[in-house]
């Protein structure tokens, strides 16, 4: 008898139920021991890099009309594995996510395995009964009283936040659902210009412009400076616009700096604004009592946008957005779709809450949170945050000894540490020419600013971690780390820390 696996896959008569089951149990045992442990194991490389061109030719992307053996379709899995970024691997701190939490990923499996969609109660009741539960805690865990108000798993932290825009809108402007923005005022948004991209980008998406948001001033750690917010909504009166919500960043994207909500929430409140906190990113340390204090204030916002697959480690993607107010979700966002949401269903129907959503068919991804929170409890989720902060204070402590590191941030407040690698020639350089830090010498600076690309396509090539750099305001390129996987401990700061030295060299 012929090998089932050289048969084509594609075929129900070729394929019977029990080939299906051992092909699908082969490719749970490969994807757990390749992409899972042998994928975090910090006896093997992050990634094996390779250019586009090599990768399209080394990689059979190719779909065809025919379907293929069972023993091919292995073999590309393995491939797929083989040439993916290992984002689970300790040593890839290059973004705001990382790492394989075990519960999580079961999770994930499992919400694959049941593929529900989380719009109506008829065809996802524990998913649905489950985003109610988990949402409620985290909306306690933001300090609002008894977990009011509601909330939503969306699709990104971007996403997320232009929830905030849409029920900031609606909330004040409730008739720009049926009728648009035609004749209105121009609705001003206010951010500072270190927050994350999508406010500008989701305020043009929701029709009010990128010229009305405004971007507040940082100072010099990248905190929103509350004078000048309250000068730019000053402003945007007099001009005649209509200012409507102020977006607080806690945790942003490169320095890792939380906002002073407190300050922001008086200003919101003087000028009847809606006050939202973007905390995709920082949200994670509202579990820890340690850290939590760098978001006080955060139960005076009235939205709130937190990623449990940041900090927390949940697998991607797991965003959320939270709301005190009750009903403005669905009334912003309801169209009430006589398919999907009939309102003479045999249970009660409050439970079909997808129309708060601008989706229609939406991922479960509160199951694999879900699992973890369930697995850890809520202690759990402390250790973590508090583990990892002090990974990177750790972290931070070797570099500020060690020569040819620079700070960017003397006192970062979160998890990402941002500084320069000063390589053994420029730091001679430096030496001869001026006696000062990175800041002053725009000859130096232009220099230093070749040197993390550099770096970072060894560290690419050699496959050993991945780092992100970056410039941010006049500043040359520079590192920034990010840690949130409490997997890592002190030994593996140290050799991150020798790693830098090592492709640093001249
Ligand atoms: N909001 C996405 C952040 C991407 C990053 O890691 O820089």
């Amino acid at each position: 008898a012929s090998n089932i696996d050289d048969k084509p896959a594609t075929f129900e008569s070729t394929s019977t139920k029990k080939d299906h089951e051992t092909f699908f149990r082969r490719c749970l045992d490969i994807l757990l021991q390749e992409a899972v442990f042998e994928g975090t194991s910090r006896k093997n490389k992050v990634l094996e890099f390779r250019q586009p061109e090599q990768l399209m030719s080394e990689f059979d992307f190719q779909v065809n009309p025919d379907g293929e053996t069972h023993e091919e379709l292995i073999q590309h899995l393995r491939n797929v594995i083989k040439y993916s970024v290992k984002t689970g691997h300790p040593y890839f701190v290059n973004q705001l996510f990382s790492a394989i939490d075990p519960y999580g990923l079961v999770g994930q499996i499992l919400t694959d395995a049941l593929n529900p969609s989380a719009y109506t109660y008829e065809v996802a009741p524990v998913v649905i009964l489950m985003e109610e539960t988990v949402l409620k805690e985290m909306r306690q865990v933001v300090g609002w009283k008894n977990g009011e108000g509601d909330g939503i798993f969306c699709p990104g932290g971007s996403i997320a936040n232009g929830y905030a825009i849409s029920c900031a809108r609606h909330y004040f402007y409730p008739e720009v659902k049926t009728k648009g923005l035609h004749g209105m005022k121009k609705l001003a948004v206010f951010t500072s210009e270190d927050a994350h991209y999508s406010i500008k980008k989701l305020a043009s998406f929701l029709g009010l412009g990128t010229e009305n948001v405004h971007l507040v001033k940082t100072d010099s750690i990248g905190k929103m400076d509350p004078e000048h917010l309250e000068q730019l909504i000053k402003k945007s009166i007099d001009d005649g616009s209509a200012p409507f919500i102020v977006s607080a960043t806690a945790g942003t994207t490169v320095l890792g700096a939380f906002d002073p909500i407190e300050k922001l929430a008086d200003i919101c409140e003087k000028y009847k604004l809606w006050l939202h906190v973007d905390a995709a990113w920082g949200g994670g340390a509202l579990v820890s009592k340690k850290h939590r204090k760098l978001l006080k204030g955060i139960e005076r916002a009235d939205s709130v946008t937190w990623n449990p697959h940041k900090l927390l480690t949940a697998p991607q993607q797991c965003s959320t957005f939270l709301v005190k107010h009750e009903k403005v979700l669905s009334e912003a966002h309801s169209a009430n779709a006589a398919y999907l949401f009939q309102k003479d269903k045999f249970y009660d129907t409050k439970y079909d809450t997808g129309d708060k959503h601008i989706q229609c068919g939406r991922r479960a991804d509160v199951l694999k949170f879900w699992y973890m929170w369930k697995a850890k409890g809520t202690k759990g989720f402390e250790n973590h945050i508090d583990k990892t902060f002090d990974n990177a204070n750790h972290f931070l402590n070797i570099i500020k000894e060690r020569p040819g590191f620079e700070l960017v941030l003397p006192e970062p407040e979160c998890t990402n540490i941002c500084f320069w690698y000063v390589p053994p020639s420029l730091r001679t350089y430096q030496k001869e020419n001026f006696n000062s830090t990175v800041q002053n010498d725009e000859e130096f600076k232009l220099k230093l600013h070749s040197v993390a690309p550099k770096i970072k396509e060894r560290m690419m090539k050699e496959g050993t971690m991945m780092v992100t750099y970056q410039t941010h305001k006049s500043k040359p390129n520079f590192f920034r780390i990010v840690f949130q996987s409490s997997g890592l401990d002190r030994n593996d700061m140290l050799h991150l820390v020798r790693e830098f030295e090592r492709l640093g060299e001249d």
